[in-house]
């Protein structure tokens, strides 16, 4: 399906087969069914090759330092409410490098996506293990294996009361478009963990591994009971995949900070900018 989100790309640097590109089809399609303008999309990312995704689009986009992709996000969103801001990575770039900002931005609760490509290595470096690597995990540098267990997103996301905590697979196509629209269309932090196969430098949870070990949650789960949600996030192997959780309404931070009068009603980048002021702070630390 073509879409107003497309970019013509003639150097794309993904493998052939690798997930990314389904999980970047079926981005594009979900923000073109839901009607979105591209210009009213920001796409801001870090580094690793899921960080790439952003430059295969027709959207703005900001591809900034590795795990950095979240503070960038929230500030854009502060700044502008009205634009539609998508943080996207991979594991290693939004749990590792970036997992301090991981948790803060859930705390924070700005209206921003934050997908993350799920594919249990750090692709672009060739190989090493990253933080959801499953335990026993053998590579170039983990050459007996990953000694401790994954860090478990989803947890973490539900202890910290994240406002919507989703996960899918990049080879569900159904699954993965629908689960990107509520992602999308939520008000709120949302976490939207998706399994993508590497194929190149993980040879143990392939394409066919994922499908085997994941689960759609039966429709008659209730994400909004916290502690079955926490029950669920501890499931692996099988791995449920759905919205797992959803946390009662609470407010957002753009609308908070508004409401708490530090940007006042306006929204920020609207507000006249004293250059002069700013050029003597600035100068003070040259
Ligand atoms: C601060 C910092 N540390 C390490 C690196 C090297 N580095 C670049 S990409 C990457 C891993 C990326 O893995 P992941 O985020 O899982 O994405 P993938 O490539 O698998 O999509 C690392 C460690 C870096 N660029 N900056
Ligand atoms: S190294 Fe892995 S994650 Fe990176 S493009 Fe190739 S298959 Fe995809």
């Amino acid at each position: 399906m073509s879409t107003r989100f497309d970019r013509i790309v003639e150097d794309n640097a993904w493998c052939p087969g690798c997930g990314n590109f389904s999980i970047l089809a079926h981005l594009k399609e979900a923000l073109e069914e839901m009607g979105l303008d591209p210009l009213q999309c920001v796409v801001v990312s870090g580094i690793g090759q899921a960080a790439k995704t952003p430059q295969y689009m027709h959207v703005h986009m900001f591809n900034g330092l590795h795990g950095r992709a979240l503070p960038v996000a929230q500030g854009i969103k502060v700044s502008n409410p009205s634009l539609t801001v998508i943080a996207e990575g991979g594991d290693g770039d939004m749990y590792g490098e970036g997992g301090n900002h991981f948790m803060s931005a859930i705390r924070r609760n700005a209206d921003i996506i934050n997908i993350v490509h799920n594919n249990m290595v750090y692709g672009l470096t060739k190989g090493q293990a990253s933080p959801t690597s499953q335990r026993g995990f053998k590579t170039p540098v983990q050459t007996e294996g990953v000694h401790v267990e994954p860090f478990n997103p989803i947890a973490t996301a539900i202890s910290l009361d994240a406002s919507l905590v989703i996960r899918t697979f990049s080879g569900n196509k159904e699954h993965c478009k629908e689960m990107l629209k509520i992602a999308i269309a939520h008000k709120g932090y949302v976490l939207i963990d998706i399994f993508q196969p590497c194929v190149t430098f993980n040879k143990i949870n392939t394409f066919k591994w994922f499908k085997e070990n994941v689960y759609v949650l039966p429709s008659e789960y209730n994400p909004e009971d916290k502690v079955k949600a926490f029950e669920k996030s501890l499931e692996s192997h099988p791995f449920p995949i759905g919205v797992i959780y959803k946390s009662p309404q609470k407010g957002v931070l753009e609308d908070v900070l508004r409401d708490e009068s530090q940007i006042g009603s306006k929204p920020l980048y609207l507000h006249e900018v004293d250059f002069h002021a700013l050029s003597n702070e600035m100068n003070k630390y040259i």
